[in-house]
């Protein structure tokens, strides 16, 4: 697909309306398989390990997501696409600043949920300039746990969220049936494309139970003018740590 400005202004506008848009064969598949390569053969086994709250697993104990993948040299790889960066500045409306980068891996059969939520509450980017950029390492659909998104739901601001007790997705709307009002759309995407969504848009994704992992690689910005409001941010780590005592409890 050619990313030429035309084209470019084009999903900045179903961006504005929708919050998110799907953006095809920006990689290339070989790099990407490759990489998934990479993530089973080394990155995650070195993980096997780990202890900490940036690492969720199954019941069964098979890594669900990272949080910190950062480090992981495909995640720098890919992040140096210049097409992404120019898009991501268009669609953010400033320079763009890292602000991060995460594993939803949602292995085969026993892959774990993530409750709906806005990925502003987490963030507390006190001007909202923040958008995920999610890479799909396999195909992902309905059928193995695609990510959802509530169409439009950006445009209400940030929502009351309350704890959700998942793993690796602490957080849930308040009242999810307020997003009975909007079209739910999950985007059926090839290993390769990658959905781009405004840190404010309502989405999830439910469990895994098919034969197929879904992994999806996450590479965040936020604005060069943004900040990070601390008061909301404390409020929001007491959540977090309340939340992964009562986890540990279960
Ligand atoms: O991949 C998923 O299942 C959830 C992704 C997500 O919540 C996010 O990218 O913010």
């Amino acid at each position: 697909m050619i990313f030429d400005n035309k084209k470019i202004q084009r999903l900045k506008k179903e961006y504005d309306t929708k919050g998110y848009i799907v953006a095809r064969n920006i990689f290339d598949k070989k790099d990407i398989i490759t990489a998934g390569k990479d993530l089973e053969e080394s990155f995650l086994l070195r993980l096997k390990n780990f202890k900490g709250r940036d690492i969720n697993k199954t019941k069964n104990n098979i890594i669900n997501s990272v949080h910190f993948m950062n480090n992981w040299r495909w995640s720098k790889k890919l992040k140096n696409n210049k097409v992404l960066k120019k898009i991501s500045s268009i669609l953010l409306e400033d320079s763009i600043k890292d602000f991060g980068s995460e594993l939803f891996a949602k292995p085969a059969k026993v892959g774990l949920a993530s409750p709906m939520h806005q990925d502003n509450y987490y963030w507390c980017v006190d001007n909202s300039k923040g958008l995920t950029i999610w890479i799909a390492l396999d195909d992902s659909n309905e059928k193995n746990g695609g990510v959802f998104y509530y169409d439009k739901s950006h445009h209400f601001g940030l929502l009351e969220h309350a704890q959700s007790f998942a793993p690796g997705s602490s957080q849930t709307l308040k009242y999810p049936k307020s997003m009975k009002l909007l079209k739910k759309n999950i985007p059926n995407i090839k290993r390769g494309d990658c959905i781009i969504h405004n840190c404010l848009v309502v989405h999830g994704s439910k469990k895994n139970t098919s034969r197929h992992a879904r992994r999806g690689l996450t590479i965040r910005y936020i604005g060069k003018s943004s900040k990070i409001d601390l008061n909301r941010k404390k409020t929001y780590e007491i959540e977090l740590k309340n939340s992964i005592t009562k986890y540990a409890r279960v």
